[in-house]
Order: C-alpha cells, then structure tokens, then sequence
C-alpha cells in the first residue's frame, strides 16, 4: 500500500484488491459485516473461493445494478440474496451476510433481512484460496458462476468476520493500487449509534447528540437503569445495567402490569413476558393453540416467542414462535429435529385488526388467518415435543439476538390483544 499507512482503503474498480490469508473457522457460519462507501453500482466486495473442480464453492459479496448481493455456492447449488433496496453511491453504508450451514441471511443499513437457503444436500463451506477484498489479482480466480463483471469502485471500512475485527492495514498478505478514502465530513461514516445526530464541528472531528437513554462518544453506551435487582419492581431481576421483568409485567423497570388478558401497544424495543404455565405444553397429541388479534405495519419482527430461559444462548434450541417476514405472518417450531416454517398466504401488516389462530399438535400444525382456509406444514425427524423451559414473550423480546438464535433482531409496532380464549 506504498509508503502511508491506509486504514481505509479506496479501490478503484479496476486493479485494486487487498487479499488476506483464506478464511478459517467458517465451514458450518460464516458472518461477514462490512461497511462501504459505492462510487459505482457494479463490482465485487469480497470473495473466497473453494478449489476448482466441477462445482467449486465460494462466497461473494457484489454490488449489482446498486443493489448488495450476497451469493454462496455450497456444492450443490448456489444460494443468491439481493437487497430489496438500491444504496445511494457515494454514501456509507453497512451490510451484514451470514449464512448458518444452508441458511442464508442478507441485511443492509436498516432494511429488512432477507433470508434464503441454498438448495440441495450441501451443507459445508470449503474454502481454499485467500479472502479478497474490493477486487481480485485476476479474473481466472473467479468461478464463472460467481456472475462477476466489475471490481469494487470506492471505500470500504470496518469488516468483520464471524464478530472479529479484520485489521485492514497489518494483516493483509498482497495488495494492489490502493489508495486512501476521504470523506467530505466526518460524519459521512454515520460514527453515531442508536439514532442519534451527528454534527460535524471541525474537518476531523464530530459530536453525537444521543437519544434519550444512550450515551458515550458515539452512543454507544446503553445507560444504565438498575445496579441491583431491587431497583427492578415486581420481582424483576437486573442484568447488565437492564430490568428484566417477572412475568406479568413490563416497562423499563417493571413497574406496569400487564395482566394475561390484555390489549398491549409495542414498539420496537418493547415487550411484555408470560409465565410458561398461561402457554401449558400438552401431552404429544393433544393440540396447543395460540389464539391472537394483531394490527401493526411492521414488515418484519418478533410476535410471539417461546424457548430457552432468558440469558441463555437459543442457537439450535427447540422453540416455538409466530413472527413477521415481509409482512406475512410465520408460525415456526422446532422439536429438536428439525424446523417446521408456515407462512401466510397474503401479507398481514396493513394496519387492520387480523385474528391469528396457530396450532401445534406434535409434528403437525396449522395457522389460520381471520376466516381463510387453515394453512398446514409439519416438522421433519421423530422429535413431537417441544422442550421449552423460558418464559414467554409477546411483541418483541430482552436480547433478541441470542434469545432466538439469530432469528429475530426486532419486535414487531402494533398492538395485540388475546382474545377470552
Ligand atoms: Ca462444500
């Protein structure tokens, strides 16, 4: 990278790339975050391909016709996500892809996450050749089913693989005609978290002006409102710094009550949790119900979830839920061998009141939507109970990330109320 330190790299769309040692660790999940700054709607972000035989896996990260594209080749078919948004070029952006075995997840900025899985029987990622970023030495290295015509022109900043932190500048391996990023103002990288305004007060320097219950520097600090549970109300406990409420009530310090029969208004970040015994599990074959009214806009959220207790990790947990996906309702459960995934036919987040009735009954389920014909599916395996020990969360959850094993990140705006069932 010639003399100067770049920490930032500005490729050029044409002979630029960074190359890195291959990835390692990535063979089940790989996640990859990456912050970017387009000058142009086509080229390749990132790339790391397997070993050239008849199918050859890989994984790249393209801008295409100023959309992100995320596409993945596992040996039996390729997997390829799109943003359902162009990026506006020449403006900082940040995108996540993973992929958990076949399951492939794509957001950008703010937008909603798509979710695809690859077809067929592979299920590893077997890479070989160096991790790319912005470009590559040379065309022969690409797959033709990788569809790549263009390098990446512009910036690219922070990347992450798997959570860890990529050091750009120190642990490349080859580089090419990289030169450094400038911005206009330093508020162009969008430095403030959480919603809060940047304001830029000199060339290098800026002020984050936080939303109420952030602070820090960038705002990224979640101010605290407990030290010790007896701040919590209700029996709620507190955990890093956060009320985690008792069942049957809610609020930043658990101080509402929120009775089993209720009409409740969320919005993103807001919850209510049930005691598992208003949710009782049944013998294997007699049904469970959930019965529901719902009115939100929200294309994408938490509804309702049930599976491990709070402050354990979710991954691979058995778990039953009913969330949003591009406004269709999704009824999912997992038994331990395998998911069952029913989706409404039409979307339901037009702000109108809907009644919601989702039924298990061991392996098999249902969902019904106001008077529309019920809509069945079933699990895959043996398995026909569902072993779930949490409480119960309605609108979103604490810490949905983990909670739902990557499933959820938001709650659902709206309202919802049971009805006298
Ligand atoms: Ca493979």
């Amino acid at each position: 990278m010639g003399g100067e330190l770049v920490t930032t790299p500005l490729f050029d769309g044409k002979s630029s790339f960074i190359s890195y040692p291959p990835l390692t660790n990535i063979h089940d999940d790989l996640r990859v975050e990456l912050e970017f700054k387009p000058q142009s709607a086509h080229g390749l972000m990132f790339f790391s391909g397997g070993k050239k035989m008849k199918v050859e896996d890989f994984v790249s990260i393209s801008m295409v016709n100023g959309l992100v594209e995320f596409r993945y080749e596992l040996g039996t078919g390729q997997a390829v996500l799109l943003s359902p948004e162009p990026v506006s070029l020449g403006q900082w952006h940040r995108l996540v892809a993973e992929r958990v075995m076949k399951a492939g997840f794509l957001q950008v900025d703010q937008g909603p996450v798509e979710r695809l899985s690859s077809p067929g029987k592979a299920q590893g990622l077997n890479i070989h050749t160096p991790m790319y970023l912005g470009g590559v030495p040379s065309l022969e290295i690409l797959p033709k089913p990788a569809n790549v015509s263009h390098m990446f022109e512009g910036c690219i900043g922070e990347v992450l693989i798997n959570n860890k932190t990529v050091d750009l500048s120190y642990s490349f391996t080859e580089s090419n005609a990289i030169s450094k990023c400038v911005d206009n103002s330093p508020c162009d990288r969008r430095p403030c978290l959480n919603g809060g305004d940047c304001m830029s007060n000199a060339e290098y320097e800026y002020q984050c002006l936080c939303k109420d219950g952030f602070e820090g520097e960038r705002c990224e600090v979640v101010k605290d409102v407990c030290q010790r549970d007896s701040q919590c109300l209700n029996g709620g406990s507190c955990v890093e710094g956060q009320c985690v409420c008792a069942p049957g009530h809610s609020g930043p310090t658990c101080a509402q009550h929120s009775p089993y029969q209720y009409a409740a208004h969320f919005d993103n970040n807001g919850y209510i949790a049930l005691p598992k015994a208003v949710f009782p599990r049944s013998a294997p074959d007699s049904p469970e119900t959930i019965e529901l009214d719902i009115n939100t806009s929200s294309s994408e959220g938490l509804i309702l979830w049930q599976g491990v207790d709070h402050g354990e990790h979710g991954k691979g947990k058995d778990f039953i839920s009913l969330g949003l996906h591009n406004g269709h309702l999704v009824f999912s459960y997992q038994l331990g061998s395998g998911e069952a995934q029913l989706r409404s036919r039409r979307p339901i987040n037009d702000g109108q009141w809907h009644k919601i009735t989702a039924v298990r009954t061991g392996k098999e389920g249902y969902i019904q939507i106001d008077e529309e014909p019920a809509l069945h599916g079933q699990s895959k395996g043996k398995s026909l109970m569902v072993n779930t020990k949490g409480s119960i969360f309605l609108g979103g959850a604490p810490d949905m990330p983990k909670l739902t094993g990557g499933k959820f990140s938001t709650g659902i705006s709206g309202c919802v109320r049971t009805c006298p069932c």
